[in-house]
């Protein structure tokens, strides 16, 4: 039995070849698993669920086509989709997971993330992000036509890429302190998020336990990647529970 986890796909209608790796492992690949969890930044910039662009609604019935096929697909908010509403769940089929959301794996609880919550290093990120999350300021723009959203979605994409050309490399990774904190405070000994596109697995040793902190890697146009978990009655150790797998096109 599996259980596969992707994240930071950054579907956009500039970049088809990437939402094609995407539709063809939905229809393909996703479909033995047993759970499909996403975990953030599936889209580039989700300004609404009213936004019905052809890229969009193929997404969607790719998703739907997939949650109806048996399989189940969690997904969680990312940094640039966070506005994924009620529609699109319902829509969907998918099951909408909050940030962070402990679960068990193997018996061995594990915690699921986006990952920008543990970059605390960056003031000026975690401020804009509380902003952006309050839900006041999200209705403001969701009452917006169509075209000043999309507008408004490209300029702080803009100044994001503007801030993230001068920021230090190190403050946009996650902070140790911050990752050891949320382990502890959830009994976790697995952590597994997305964000940084620093693909890796970390062992980190926390009050004599070790634990693990697996990175997804970011999606592009010619690989995506996937971790795979296979339950332990199938795999013969449950050190080999866990591998990653190229999505290729
Ligand atoms: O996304 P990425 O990888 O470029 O960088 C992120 C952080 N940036 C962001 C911003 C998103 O890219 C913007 C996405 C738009 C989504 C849809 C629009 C919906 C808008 C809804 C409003 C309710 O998340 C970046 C981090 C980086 O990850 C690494 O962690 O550094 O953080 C920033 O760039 C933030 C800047 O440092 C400061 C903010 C500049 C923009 C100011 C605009 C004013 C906002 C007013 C809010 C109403
Ligand atoms: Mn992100």
């Amino acid at each position: 039995m599996e259980t596969l986890f992707i994240s930071d796909l950054h579907l956009s209608p500039e970049r088809p070849a990437t939402v094609d790796l995407l539709l063809r492992f939905l229809a393909g690949r996703a479909r033995r698993a047993q759970c499909l969890y996403i975990l953030g930044d599936l889209f580039d910039a989700w300004i609404g669920d009213d936004d019905e662009t052809p890229m969009n609604l193929q997404v969607r019935a790719a998703l739907r086509a997939l949650t109806a096929s048996g399989v189940a697909c969690a997904l969680m908010h990312g940094n640039r989709d966070f506005l994924l509403g009620r529609a699109f769940f319902r829509d969907t089929g998918c099951q909408r997971l909050t940030d962070p959301t402990l679960t068990r794996f193997d018996g061995e609880p594990t915690l699921l993330m986006h990952g920008d919550l543990l970059c605390t290093d960056d003031p000026a990120y975690q401020k804009f992000r509380r902003r952006v999350r309050n839900p006041l300021v999200q209705r403001l723009f969701l009452w917006k036509s169509l075209a000043n959203r999309r507008a408004l979605a490209a300029e702080y994409r803009r100044k994001s890429g503007a801030a993230n050309a001068v920021k230090p490399e190190g403050i946009m990774d996650v902070n140790q302190q911050a990752v050891i904190a949320v382990l502890r405070r959830y009994g976790a000994v697995r952590l597994i998020h997305g964000h940084t596109h620093r693909p890796d697995e970390h062992s980190i040793r926390i009050d004599g336990r070790q634990a693990t902190r697996s990175v997804l890697a970011e999606w592009r146009a010619d690989r995506g990647e996937v971790l795979v978990h296979t339950s332990a009655p199938l795999s013969t150790s449950t050190r080999d529970a866990w591998r990653r797998e190229a999505v290729i096109a």
